[in-house]
């Protein structure tokens, strides 16, 4: 991987944003870069400010889940500070699998978005996003986009149990892609989202989703924290983001949070 590093200069150097990754905070090992922004956060960084890492020692999902990253990933958080409701936030997530879909499309992959957080390749999660936010009744402080990219590196750097599920540009093309490229290529498509999405509301960026999602019109299941359900996603509800199933009694139900899997045949 001699040609492969990650350079915050070539990556500002070619950027065409107004402000996002403006700023770069690069570290070659932190512990989990979305805990590196929201420190900044807290004491006062501006938006669009990104934090990026070669490699992450304690790299997080969602619920306290480990994030494997390995060196050669992509492994950013950016920091927002949208004048939004704090029911609104999980919103941002959509805007960031568009971006890294949009971003792994112009490398002739087939990228998929998986409700809520997965971007996929060949069904194989290649790319996790981790929103969180810090907010107080009513007012949004700031939310951190953390975005993982499993890029540079082959599926068996990662452990045996995640190799059945996951994938990595590396192990799809055969080949290194440039990092630099990628990630200025993901943080115009993230800010070209995120304005509509300021300017024109969710709609769009739902129409935009729905486009790149593998999920709607399938039967799935859907493990919740204490329970699993069966259904077809129908939808996604314009207002909060909730995946809207028809569950197979006929009723409706609305996720909040959960994981997705696809039913093939019964
Ligand atoms: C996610 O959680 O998919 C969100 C991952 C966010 C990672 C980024 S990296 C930059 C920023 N800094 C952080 O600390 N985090 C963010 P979830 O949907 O809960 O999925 C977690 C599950 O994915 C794990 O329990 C594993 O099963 C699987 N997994 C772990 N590492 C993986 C990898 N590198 N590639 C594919 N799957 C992985």
């Amino acid at each position: 991987m001699t040609n492969d590093f990650l350079s915050p200069d070539i990556i500002k150097d070619r950027l065409r944003t107004e402000f996002i990754g403006r700023e770069i905070r690069y570290f070659d090992e932190t512990g989990s870069t979305n805990d590196i922004a929201k420190e900044l956060a807290r004491k006062g960084a501006l938006e669009g400010l990104l934090v990026l890492a070669e490699t992450q020692t304690s790299g997080r999902g969602r619920l306290g889940r480990v994030w494997q990253s390995p060196p050669g990933g992509i492994w950013l958080s950016l920091i927002l500070r949208p004048r939004l409701a704090p029911q609104e936030a999980p919103k941002l997530t959509f805007i960031g699998a568009i971006a890294v879909a949009t971003a792994i499309r112009n490398l002739g992959l087939d990228a998929k978005i998986k409700w809520p957080n997965d971007v996929l390749v060949s069904n194989r999660k290649i790319c996790g996003i981790l929103t969180e936010m810090e907010s107080e009744t009513d007012v949004l402080h700031y939310v951190v986009v953390g975005i993982g990219i499993n890029a540079n590196f082959n599926k068996d750097k990662l452990p045996a149990e995640i190799q059945k599920t996951a994938t990595t540009l590396k192990s799809e093309l055969k080949e290194s892609v440039n990092r630099n490229e990628f990630i200025t290529c993901l943080l115009n498509e993230f800010e070209r989202s995120y304005l509509v999405f300021l300017e024109k509301g969710f709609s769009p960026i739902l129409e935009e989703w729905k486009e790149l999602s593998c999920i709607l019109n399938e039967d799935v299941r859907v493990y919740m924290d204490n329970r699993i359900i069966d259904g077809k996603a129908i939808d996604v509800d314009q207002a909060s983001g909730a995946l809207i199933l028809k569950l197979d009694n006929g009723s409706f139900e609305k996720i909040f949070s959960g994981d997705v899997s696809i039913r093939r045949q019964k």
